[in-house]
């Protein structure tokens, strides 16, 4: 889905349907004059320490230390991709792929992370921007007729429970347009980040994902290099946990309990986005790899990938296609996100798998959609 299509869906809304110690093991010494010139030691030490991190502090802006809540995962050979019966075609078939090691962020960007890049740049997100005819255009079939003025408006697509039951084949019962929701107003110009600092940050268009990488000295991750990431040493299990279904236990990880769409138990605390952390840790130490928001991914997304990929042995460290292409989608290229959110359930998407992923276009916010980044190890 992308901005745009919402928006056509808007246009014709009357005739069709819309659309992240220090070991102090110094025994005591036995003489006091010892302890005195320790002690002395100490504290020059202390001041120095002091000392060097004013200096830092005053020289070195916003940025923070490159690998500071991020985890180093080592690099490998594994699994890409699966064969399983929960796969959904574009996740087929598993192809055996290697990448290096790099630093990940150990969770999703939080909103007081992603506001300290708003506040040291001044930068201003897609989602609150007024779109641009001429951009929206190049998104449609040739010949589409201008969207009315009145509906280039800034906003973003946000998850509204429905009334009763609903056709889960028409996503537009539950994804809205809302003018004037971002980042800062995630359900709407009404609703604010009150008590979410330590939440993903959403509403996020890959261009102010890749954005905020840049400012951070990051990068996206690879969609490889995610799910390697993902899979915390697991080669070829069905979940970031293991092979043990989710279900309605909330245990795992912040998804979907109860009836999707229109009942949510939120047997796991969260209905909507939870604070990172909330849930264990895979094997390398990220949290969230699975549920809370989907994550973008440098890469372009393909559907039909991995059919090409299939009988090439084994790919070093793919840096996806030159372009985004769907077949259904054709007038739309998509970047890729993984890792599913926390509206995943298994009986309607079962997008929680590492193997998982997703297409959306780059300008494309959503209620459930953020991102973590890397750092390449240096050469
Ligand atoms: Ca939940
Ligand atoms: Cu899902």
């Amino acid at each position: 889905m992308n901005r745009h299509q919402i928006r056509k869906g808007r246009a014709t809304q009357r005739s069709a349907k819309p659309v992240s110690g220090v070991n102090a093991n110094d025994d005591s010494p036995s003489q006091s004059n010892r302890l005195r010139s320790g002690l002395a030691l100490l504290l020059l030490g202390i001041a120095a320490f002091a000392a060097t991190f004013l200096i830092v502090r005053l020289t070195q802006p916003s940025p923070p230390s490159v690998t500071e809540g991020m985890v180093w995962i080592p690099g490998g050979e594994f699994t890409m991709g699966t064969d399983e019966k929960q796969g959904w075609e574009e996740e087929k078939p598993a192809h055996r792929v290697r990448v290096g090691g790099f630093w990940m962020d150990q969770t999703e960007v939080t909103n007081a992370q992603f506001r300290a890049f708003v506040e040291a740049t001044g930068y201003v997100t897609t989602a609150e921007k007024k779109p641009v005819w001429e951009e929206l255009r190049k998104q449609m079939p040739p010949g589409t007729s201008k969207t009315p003025d009145r509906n280039l408006v800034a906003g973003s697509m946000v998850f509204v429970v429905p009334a009763g039951a609903v056709d889960l084949k028409d996503f537009s019962l539950w994804w809205k347009w809302r003018p004037g929701a971002c980042w800062k107003h995630p359900e709407g110009p009404e609703s604010t980040l009150d008590g979410k600092d330590d939440h993903p940050v959403i509403h996020v268009s890959w261009d102010d994902a890749a954005a905020y990488a840049k400012w951070a000295g990051k990068r996206l991750p690879t969609e490889a290099e995610w799910e390697f990431a993902a899979r915390g040493g697991l080669d070829g299990k069905t979940y970031v946990w293991g092979d043990e279904s989710a279900g309605d236990s909330g245990r795992f990880a912040n998804l979907w309990q109860g009836k999707f769409p229109e009942q949510n138990t939120a047997i796991d605390g969260y209905e909507r986005t939870a604070p990172v952390k909330s849930y264990p840790a895979n094997g390398y130490g990220l949290y969230d790899m699975a549920g809370n928001v989907w994550e973008w991914c440098a890469d372009w997304y393909q559907r039909d990938l991995y059919r090409r990929r299939a009988g090439k042995g084994v790919i070093d460290d793919p840096r996806g296609p030159d372009f985004g292409l769907d077949p259904k989608r054709l007038f739309t290229a998509q970047r890729v996100h993984k890792g599913g959110s926390f509206l995943c359930n298994d009986a309607y998407c079962s997008r929680y798998r590492p193997s998982a992923r997703h297409g959306c276009s780059p300008d494309t916010g959503m209620s459930h959609l953020g991102f973590r980044c890397v750092r390449s190890a240096p050469k």
